[in-house]
């Protein structure tokens, strides 16, 4: 289902004073070289036509609201969804669909592919949604997992048995250690004192637990259970299609590890610490 967002409405937005971003994100297949050297087919949603194993984070302000553009590049049908707030259903390859949203308070969202969720998930289909007050400083985590000896039959379109699902590559913003520390998007780097937001959101198929050292975080959203909010923690259970923000106030120098508390999640094909694993720079 495709529908245009009349031409009276955006104006409606715009005398309100709220923003309209527009923005256009695009389903691409790629390959992917994993930090061992391996080749995979896999699937991101991309700010262009060009293929890249992160997928696009869309920051938002408060009260802005979303006119989405979603062009469906791959060979097979994909729908286009943010989690508890709809969008459309299918969009057959090559085809162009629209979609839009409204946002109140700094929050975080996924979006992912609604039509075939877990299996193009596991090709690594799926990003978040970033809605901050303004000035605010952020890093983001969009964390998930793959198993690599299913990836192409998921490819293919082949059934998987999810009940057997044991994945062995663990990726933040589609890069594993050390190639993430790279990732100034997700590297938070900062200085005692300042105010960091943590945008986490799980699009994999399984559970994680995001353990700090060094320091303590403040739960301020999350997607799960509302109780969570403002408990003060240094591990966070994340479960798949769930979001976490976080608020870190550094109260110490240090060079300290965040990690995946399950450690086989802190390896790529076997190899040690080659998965869900970065360090913070605090000055
Ligand atoms: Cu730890």
């Amino acid at each position: 289902m495709k529908f245009v967002i009349p031409f009276s409405i955006f104006i409606l937005f715009a005398s309100s004073g709220l923003a309209v971003e527009l923005d256009t994100i695009f389903i691409n297949r790629g390959t992917y070289t994993t930090i061992d050297s391996n080749q995979w087919t896999f699937l991101a949603f991309n700010s262009s036509p060009a293929f890249s194993s992160q997928n696009t984070v869309i920051k938002l302000l408060e009260s802005d609201s979303l006119q989405l553009t979603v062009v469906n590049n791959d060979s097979v049908a994909h729908g286009f969804e943010v989690k508890g707030k709809g969008g459309v259903s299918s969009i057959a390859p090559g085809d162009t669909a629209y979609t839009s949203y409204s946002f109140s308070d700094e929050n975080v969202f996924v979006y992912h592919d609604p039509l075939s969720s877990s299996n193009s998930r596991g090709l690594g289909l799926g990003g978040m949604i970033h809605v901050a007050k303004a000035n605010r400083t952020a890093f983001y985590w969009n964390i998930k997992e793959l198993q690599s000896d299913w990836i192409e039959d998921l490819a293919q379109g082949l059934p998987v048995d999810w009940t057997t699902y044991y994945p062995d590559y663990f990726l933040i913003n589609g890069r594993s250690h050390p190639d993430i520390t790279q990732d100034a998007t997700a590297r938070v780097e900062g200085s005692v004192g300042d105010t960091i937001h943590i945008a986490i959101s799980n699009t994999g198929n399984s559970d994680h637990s995001i353990h700090f050292h060094g320091y303590h975080c403040e739960i301020l959203k999350s997607s799960f259970d509302t109780k969570w909010v403002g408990r003060m923690k240094d591990t966070f259970p994340i479960q798949p299609l769930e979001t976490l923000l976080l608020q870190l106030v550094p109260h110490q120098v240090g060079e300290y590890p965040v990690h995946d508390h399950n450690l086989v999640a802190v390896s790529a094909g076997g190899i040690y610490p080659n998965g869900m694993f970065l360090t913070l720079l605090i000055q």
